[in-house]
């Protein structure tokens, strides 16, 4: 009787303390009880004694715990009671939903969760409320004064006010799409990375391209180096390698990154030149830092004009470390390969796109994924180990210099399909944060120090552009991996976390989330034991072998292009004497190419710059064919290069209906333009339709020219004035030209020779239609052999 009493008692008094927030009975409240406060006491009191103390705090101490740190003490609570944040949770309602299962965060669910789907749907304000006429403000009488109290009218001008965010600081104009990563075969033996675990494993990916100097509205076609920045949403986190369309970088020191920014940017006191390199303040600093020759060689040549994302490809830059499941790491360099091949532009093209479309790389990317032909790259390694790297003339730390594909060849190890345009720019491609701190286990950084400022950099960029420190919460930002930390609030918080506990250790929690142990990201224990110090490695000092080497293994088109690309920026300069700097910095690189540049700016040659070391290393390799645009032609063929066919009235169409059929069925994008769009009469009856202009798309928009048969069409086409000046640009511009029958006047009219020795100017006999010829020579992409300079038209 008495101890029932006493049972009674006590269970009386763990009810009544449960419903204070404030203190508690001294002995454990007796678990069992129907009553849901004092079960949640009970539980709590369960789940927190089973974690009696803090078991591996003496497992964190020495080196044994940097390389495999013990996994977090956690336990499971007896029920979902001590975790959550309020006994009220259970009631729902259509707003909060049901409470949130274990383990469950929904800020990194697929993006259909933040869709918005508005077919078939009425317009309503941003508060849900049904918005009556969308045509109209709120007046005092139809011809009276607008009133304050038109909230709908105050919201929509309020919200379009905001519209736009800062833009990134470099890499401002760009262009993303979705796709996935597959991998060809595991490569656990090297690196526990998830994407690489076992072959045929699928990763998604969000990329995107970019130019770095010009302003968001810039044109896509600026002489620049393309971004080429890639999330990858792997099952242990985001990784994002965010890297560049060339291998190589400006400078060796994060240090430098601001002044080079400064110095290419449009000047300070009057904002020019937009998207441009060649202006004074580049050049001076340039030449001032001749670590920039090899990259230099890279952004003087057509790499720095790609025809297309899709034919461009991409680089890690950085030495990066993979790392095992058992700690052991070796170096790796990441390459990105286009299923197309390399092709580029020419700089008078790139120039007049620039004027004709200056969305010319944003719509081919568009294009090509709505059309199905979707992009792709084959991702290749070269892995190295800290030995080899010792022994070459070069230190692999050094962002200025590559790892020639002669010392260490390609690895392909899976490949990147582009297949889903974003739903909205804004929402995906103008927010989504790369950053070069987001690595995953089996992926490490080395002490490349112009690496070490970009692990600060990006976050930090982040917060201001996109509002906070909860950017990563913005759909397109956040992993498909689970996350659950202890970082809470701040501006524009998305998740709502349940529970009390916001810290670790803690009992309360169960423990949760705990850590990973050696299961999580371990670094890499590479060892340091040196005085500090400000400065750079011996190494360092060595700028030029590299930069020769990727001038001697150009082709001599590729050599015309770097010297007519340094002549055009130099001449923008207006000093004298930084022109003569960066001559005087060229004759280490070429004599060939710096007396090039000095007679295309009537200079003579300087003196050699002196060097930063007296008796440089021999390079281990002195050419490297892999470095020139051609070594990768890729699978050739016409497919999505456009091609205009002219048409007027009066022209026999079944030919031209049968070559635009021919040139559809193999994947390439025939047009037919006339002087203005519409229904064109043929002599033969056959329906044609021209789809395009030569006023709306200017010729140079197009990688082919077809001129038509027939006398009336031809005469009509020699005067106008437009003919003339598209069969140059294809003809400059080493295009190829196919001219049928009576149309070979037309090349002639624009002085074009037709001799027969041009593979790319096809002249075919009236009635002939064999295409064959002409297909090959668009799918060759170029004809170089014809160029001259100054342009023979
Ligand atoms: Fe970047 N870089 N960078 N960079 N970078 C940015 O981050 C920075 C460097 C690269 O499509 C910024 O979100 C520093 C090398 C790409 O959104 C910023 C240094 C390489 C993109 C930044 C470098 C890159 C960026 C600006 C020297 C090639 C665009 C906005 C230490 C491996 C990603 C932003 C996108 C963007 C800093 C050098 C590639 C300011 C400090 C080398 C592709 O954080």
């Amino acid at each position: 009787m008495a101890t029932s009493k006493k049972t009674s008692a006590k269970t009386t008094s763990a009810k009544a303390s449960a419903r204070n927030t404030d203190s508690a009975p001294a002995s454990p409240p007796p678990g069992g009880l129907d009553d849901l406060a004092a079960r949640q006491a009970a539980d709590t009191q369960t789940t927190s004694a089973g974690i009696p103390h803090n078991a591996n705090k003496k497992a964190e101490h020495g080196l044994a715990n940097a390389k495999a740190p013990p996994e977090g003490q956690h336990v499971e609570p007896p029920s979902d009671l001590p975790t959550a944040s309020s006994l009220s949770e259970g009631n729902v309602s259509p707003k909060t939903g049901p409470a949130v299962a274990a383990g469950v965060n929904r800020t990194v669910e697929p993006l259909d969760r933040v869709r918005v789907n508005s077919d078939g749907e009425r317009l309503t304000t941003n508060q849900g409320v049904p918005v009556a006429d969308n045509q109209n403000s709120l007046k005092a009488g139809l011809r009276g004064p607008a009133l304050l109290k038109d909230f709908i009218l105050r919201e929509k001008i309020t919200h379009f006010d905001h519209e736009r965010i800062p833009e990134r600081i470099v890499h401002a104009r760009g262009s993303g799409a979705h796709g996935y990563f597959e991998a060809y075969e595991s490569l656990a033996d090297i690196t526990r990375a998830a994407p690489f675990q076992e072959k045929g494993k699928i990763t998604p990916v969000f990329v995107r391209f970019s130019t770095v100097a010009g302003e968001r509205g810039s044109k896509d076609t600026a002489r620049d180096v393309r971004g080429f920045a890639v999330k990858f949403y792997t099952d242990e986190g985001n990784w994002d390698l965010v890297g560049n369309n060339i291998p190589v970088f400006f400078i060796q020191d994060a240090m430098k990154f601001p002044d080079l920014i400064h110095s290419v940017k449009p000047e300070p006191h009057h904002a020019m030149p937009q998207a441009a390199s060649a202006h004074d303040t580049f050049w001076d600093f340039a030449s001032l830092m001749p670590e920039i020759a090899h990259m230099l060689m890279w952004v003087m040549s057509d790499r720095a004009i790609p025809r297309s994302y899709r034919t461009m490809q991409g680089f890690g830059v950085h030495t990066f470390r993979f790392v095992n499941a058992a700690g052991e790491s070796c170096f790796v360099k990441f390459h990105w390969n286009p299923k197309l091949g390399t092709h580029s532009l020419v700089w008078d093209e790139a120039v007049k796109i620039a004027g004709a479309d200056p969305d010319y790389n944003r719509r081919d990317l568009w294009e090509a994924i709505e059309a199905g032909e979707y992009p792709e790259w084959e991702l290749c390694v070269q892995t190295f180990t800290e030995a080899d790297a010792d022994r070459w003339s070069f230190d692999v730390l050094d962002a200025t210099k590559l790892v020639p594909e002669e010392l260490v060849p390609l690895r392909p190890v899976g490949r990147m399909v582009l297949n889903r345009n974003p739903d909205n720019f804004f929402a995906e491609t103008e927010q989504v944060a790369f950053c070069a701190a987001h690595v995953v286990p089996g992926i490490d950084f080395t002490n490349d120090p112009l690496l070490a400022g970009r692990i600060h950099s990006y976050v930090d960029t982040q917060i201001s552009r996109l509002g906070g420190p909860n950017f990563h919460e913005i759909p397109i930002n956040a992993p498909v991996a689970p996350v659950h930390n202890n970082q809470r609030d701040g501006m524009h918080r998305q998740a709502i976390n349940r529970g009390r506990v916001a810290y670790e250790p803690n009992s309360l929690g169960g423990g949760c989330p705990f850590q990973a142990g050696k299961a999580g990201f371990v670094s890499f224990p590479e060892p340091v034991q040196q005085d500090e110090v400000r400065g750079k490695p011996e190494k360092f000092a060595e700028h030029y072998n590299q930069a020769t080497l990727f001038y001697d293994s150009q082709t001599p088109a590729e050599q015309n292009h770097i010297i007519a690309a340094f002549r055009f920026e130099l001449s923008k300069v207006t000093v004298p004497a930084i022109r003569e700097r960066m001559l005087s910095m060229l004759r280490n690189v070429s004599e060939a190419l710096a007396q090039g540049v000095a007679e295309g700016l009537g200079m003579r040659l300087p003196e050699p710059m002196p060097r930063a070391l007296d008796n440089p290393p021999q390079p281990e390799v002195a050419t490297s064919p892999a470095l020139s645009l051609m070594f990768r032609p890729g699978e050739g063929g016409i497919r999505t290069r456009k091609i205009a066919i002219l048409v007027a009235n009066g022209i026999a169409g079944a030919p031209i209906a049968d070559l635009q059929a021919t040139l559809l069925a193999q994947g390439a994008i025939p047009r037919l333009m006339a002087a203005r769009i519409g229904p064109v009469e043929t002599s033969d009856g056959t329906p044609l339709e021209a789809d395009v202009s030569t006023e709306n798309e200017p010729g140079v928009l197009f990688d082919a020219l077809v001129l038509p048969d027939g006398d009336a069409v031809v005469q009509a086409l020699a005067a106008d004035g437009h003919t003339d000046e598209h069969i140059r640009d294809q003809y400059r511009h080493g295009k190829t030209l196919l001219a049928l029958g009576a149309s070979v006047r037309l090349l002639e009219q624009a002085g074009v020779p037709k001799d027969g020795s041009d593979p790319g100017v096809i002249v075919l006999e009236a009635g002939v239609s064999d295409w064959s010829r002409f297909i090959e020579a668009v799918g060759k992409h170029r004809h170089f052999e014809r160029e001259t300079d100054p342009p023979l038209v």
